[in-house]
């Protein structure tokens, strides 16, 4: 009874099947209608295969950036008493150059009350002492001073009630014989109160200026001593 059904449902799925010839159809039929076969889902699993042969592609492009990694450990922590040292000495040198700069402007403005500084004037010193013209105009400097130059008739006065004795003034004609200019810089005179007859270039030669007790100029050699006014601005 078994074999019949067998045999009828295999005569059915032979007929289903398109054979294209009749060696196809005998292999199934000898396939599929021999003693009854297990079902193929349980068929053991092959061998795997061999790798393929074709190229390999391209490398792709980089992957995107990771996440930042996790934060270093914390260096050594400074000393805080350094700074806070550092602070108190420069905020006591503060005060101190604070108190030393209004001490200096008191000192300033005595010294100019003392030697009858006049608003908006020049004012002059001189120490007494005959000296050449060179170590006068170095003494001068000394002080931020120049050698006193008279530019008109008030300023000649003033030099000249300062000075104690014959004084230079701070002009020569040592560039240029017989073309007296400031040593200072700034070119020709433009006030001048010589003697008559005066400047003469005397004997070997005179190239400095020296203004006498009667406020008259008289051109002197450089190497002489004499006294000397140094002149501050106004
Ligand atoms: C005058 C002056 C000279 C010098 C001489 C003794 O010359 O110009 O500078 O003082 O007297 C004659
Ligand atoms: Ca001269
Ligand atoms: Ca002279």
């Amino acid at each position: 009874m078994f074999l019949l059904i067998s045999l009828l449902l295999c005569a059915l799925k032979v007929s289903s099947l398109e054979l294209t010839t009749c060696e196809d159809a005998q292999k199934v039929s000898v396939l599929t209608c021999g003693s009854p076969g297990r079902d193929g889902r349980d068929g053991a699993k092959g061998d795997k295969g061999d790798p393929g042969e074709g190229l390999r592609g391209l490398q792709g492009p980089p992957g995107k950036l990771g996440p930042p990694g996790p934060s270093g450990a914390r260096g050594p922590k400074g000393d805080p008493g350094d700074s806070f040292v550092a602070q108190t000495k420069l905020d006591a040198l503060e005060k101190e150059i604070h108190k030393l700069k209004s001490e200096l402007d008191r000192v300033k403005k005595l010294q100019a009350f003392s030697l009858g500084k006049m608003p908006e004037k020049k004012f002059y010193v001189t120490n007494g002492k005959k000296v050449p013209f060179t170590k006068a105009k170095f003494l001068c400097t000394e002080l931020g001073a120049t050698v006193a130059v008279p530019k008109n008739a008030e300023e000649n006065r003033a030099i000249q009630s300062v000075a104690k004795d014959a004084t230079f003034l701070g002009i020569t004609d040592e560039e240029v014989e017989g073309t007296f200019t400031y040593v200072t810089g700034g070119g020709r005179l433009v006030y001048s109160n010589w003697k008559e007859n005066e400047p003469n270039d005397y004997g070997s030669g005179e190239d400095c200026v020296c203004m006498r007790v009667d406020g008259l100029w008289n051109d002197i050699s450089c190497t002489t001593s004499l006294n000397f006014v140094c002149e501050f601005p106004a």
